[in-house]
């Protein structure tokens, strides 16, 4: 049956007037098999993905959810305009259902477009709460073939273990994924690989960082691989709807049958733009439209962008194309601040437009007036021109031909996202200017904005009826994908006027963006990364209208980490001596125990308290006691500054109660993925150096000479 007849069939007597649309759905426990080993995961109806909810322009939706689970949950409408009080953020605008209860969620729809719907509880979105929702125009004449493509992540663990693990150690995953960032690779990748790793050691940054977790599988439609049959191939083309519904993965999507031409960004139509390579980010969707070919079957593959594995959909019948690999990226060779001064490394663009790049980098500043006007502006509009004819060209030919230079080949930025119309604010409101730099790092697994944990500091104030202007940096090694609830912002980029509307929007690793909304709404709206990892560890904020009334009642608790306390064990049995270590934090302060013992006579315990300022300096206070066959046992109170300094070198300034000062100086050095060195010095003149060797993240076989204890061979537990 053709297409267009299913058209007159299903599509048109649906929409002839608006309708209330009603889903009921259960939230429930499901038993899963991804990777050859039974865990249970959570579902909606029984599905992982959720079911596609569909709805027009003037319709009703309205979803009841009924909470089988033993655990309280939510559901929030992600990238969708609609009353706060159905956003679906707990506490914050509509409460939790708990465990047994239902809710039903109703609003109307005023927009079209791709869109998405996740569980904002915890880290259910990690076992398989989320599903897609196509809203579309009411009269829209599309007779192409449509098909959604949702793609996420897997991990067997418990998504609140890999949380734990991510607390305990910075490189727990990059153990497991292979891609501890050890010398002898840096070695191996020559010069710039030394250049980039002295750079990034000496500024304490820290080497890049690509993606947190180790996954297990990447998954679209809820399969590492599956089919999508082409119901008519003369059209030549159907179209994609892609949502990156991961808990913290970013793809690199590439299609085996030919350039993709995005036609939408974040459910916003905007000038169609074919790309080879496209980056979608965690929490964003495209549409792209995608040539077909009768008794082929192209691949469309979405390739993490750490390199550790993809997931495929075949559209077509027949012959299987593959889609190209997407090379591993080389992390040694990656530097930051080179990719900010030409984010787009890959992108076939001259030099002027590099420079302009670079500058608009280098100052961020509103571009409606200064980048409308440039010649790149004329540029682009021809290129569309082309991008369009791409479009109707017949298939085979544009296989058979060589890709053109107006095909993006790597899209990895925003420059390139056009709006259909101009997206400039209201004039004559007042602007208000709010910085926000993106901080943490990987070492304490603390993730906020200008410093602080929404625990820390929860509200952004803004004002109905002004414009406000956010101003992102990237103070991190991360790539961020930060969500604004309740509003499409503008993203600031070349195209001035028709800079494109998001409600994502990827901040690279020390990157700038700017983006713009009208404050339009009323009550409280989140704001956070969509790296739900990042999320649950501080990287929030409250969106707050002025004279809000949920916020003082309701804040404090759901938007913030509800497991406090993150706690690190570390075991260290040697011949000569042994060391056990339990540190326990949350985003600020922690408390740490460590007790050193020989078998005979000596030993040393300490209980400290550290405040920590920010990722590099954090003080402490506490006592020591030491018992030494030799001399010098006591009991002393200590206080003093833990300074990380250039080279990631740990130094530690104390002073005790017998205004004795001492420094300690210690570092590890990973020279290969299992093979690392470590020393300790202080001014007391004692020494510890050793040499480790990991069987796995947990457990490393040691050697170590102390000028306490003396030589010795043994073990180290982290737990
Ligand atoms: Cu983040």
């Amino acid at each position: 049956m053709s297409v267009r007849i299913l058209y007159l069939l299903f599509v048109l007597p649906a929409f002839s007037f608006a309708a209330t649309v009603s889903y009921e759905f259960d939230i429930d426990t499901k038993p899963v098999n991804i990777t050859g080993t039974p865990v249970e995961a959570l579902s909606i109806a029984d599905q992982i993905p959720a079911p596609t909810l569909r709805a027009r322009v003037g319709d009703t939706l309205r979803v009841t959810f009924n909470n089988r689970l033993h655990e309280s949950t939510s559901v929030h409408w992600h990238g969708i305009l609609l009353p706060g009080n159905q956003d679906g953020v707990p506490y914050l605008n509509t409460q939790p259902i708990a465990p047994g209860a239902s809710h039903t969620f109703e609003f109307p729809i005023l927009h079209s477009g791709t869109f998405w719907y996740h569980s904002h509880t915890e880290l259910q979105i990690q076992r398989g709460v989320y599903g897609s929702i196509v809203l579309s125009e009411p009269n829209a004449e599309t007779l192409l073939q449509e098909e959604v493509v949702l793609f996420s992540d897997w991990i067997d663990e418990d998504a609140e273990q890999v949380l734990a693990n991510l607390k305990k150690a910075d490189d727990f995953y990059a153990y497991k994924k292979d891609t501890v960032q050890s010398w002898d690779n840096v070695l191996a990748n020559g010069r710039p690989a030394i250049r980039n790793r002295l750079n990034s050691a000496y500024t304490r940054m820290g080497p890049m960082d690509l993606a947190d977790v180790a996954y297990d599988a990447f998954l679209a439609n809820g399969q590492r691989e599956s089919a999508v049959s082409v119901l008519d191939s003369s059209a030549g083309q159907i179209k994609l709807r892609m949502i990156n519904g991961s808990t913290s993965s970013y793809y690199d999507v590439e299609y085996a049958g030919g350039p993709m031409t995005i036609v939408a960004a974040d459910g916003q139509n905007v000038e169609p733009i074919p790309v080879q390579r496209l980056r979608i980010s965690t929490a964003e969707t495209y549409d792209v439209l995608v040539p077909v070919m009768t008794g082929q079957a192209f691949e469309l593959r979405a390739t993490s962008i750490d390199g550790t594995g993809h997931s495929s959909v075949f559209v077509g019948d027949g012959q299987r194309v593959p889609a190209p690999d997407v090379p591993p990226p080389n992390l040694y060779l990656m530097n930051a601040m080179d990719m900010n001064m030409n984010m787009d490394m890959d992108m076939d663009m001259d030099m002027d437009m590099e420079m302009e790049m670079s500058h608009d980098m280098d100052m961020p500043m509103p571009q409606s007036q200064t980048a409308a006007d440039s010649t790149d502006a004329t540029d682009h509009t021809a290129h569309q021109q082309n991008a369009t004819d791409a479009v109707a060209m017949p298939v085979p030919q544009q296989m058979a031909m060589p890709m053109s230079s107006d095909v993006i080949e790597h899209m990895t930025d925003y420059e390139h996202l056009q709006a259909r119309v101009s997206t400039v604010l209201p004039g004559n409101r007042h602007w208000r200017d709010v910085d926000l730099t993106l901080t943490g790092s990987m070492e304490r697994y603390v993730w906020s904005f200008n410093g602080k944990t929404s625990r820390e500091e929860a509200q952004v104030l803004i004002r109905k009826g002004e414009n406000v202007r956010f101003h992102l940096s990237n103070d991190t090694m991360m790539h961020h994908p930060l969500h604004l609830h309740g509003h499409f912002f503008r993203v600031v980029n070349q195209h001035g006027e028709r800079s494109p509307l998001k409600h994502t929007v990827n901040i690279a690793p020390m990157g700038q963006v700017i983006i713009e909304f009208a404050a339009s709404e009323e009550e409280d709206w989140l704001f956070h990364c969509h790296n739900q990892y990042h999320m649950k560890t501080g990287m929030n904020r409250v969106i707050s209208y002025e004279d809000s009334s949920l916020f003082t009642e309701l804040i404090g608790k759901q938007i913030q980490p509800d497991k406090r306390w993150y706690r690190i064990d570390e075991f260290h049995l040697m011949s000569q001596f042994m060391d056990y270590e339990f540190t326990l934090s949350d985003d600020r302060h922690s408390f740490d125990f460590e007790l050193d013992a020989d078998m005979v006579d000596t030993y040393e315990v300490h209980l400290l308290y550290n405040y920590h300022f920010n990722r590099f300096v954090s003080g402490f206070a506490g006592m020591e006691t030491r018992e030494h066959h030799h001399d010098n046992s006591h009991d002393i109170t200590i206080a003093g500054l833990n300074v990380t300094l250039p080279f990631m070198i740990d130094s530690e300034w104390r002073v005790d109660d017998h205004g004795e000062f001492r420094l300690e100086l210690q570092s590890d050095v990973r020279l290969t993925k299992r093979f690392g060195f470590d020393w300790r010095w202080n001014t007391d003149n004692e020494r510890r150096y050793g040499f480790n060797y990991r069987l796995s993240n947990r457990l490393a076989i040691t050697v170590h000479s102390d000028t306490e204890y003396g030589d010795g061979i043994g073990m180290q537990f982290f737990f």
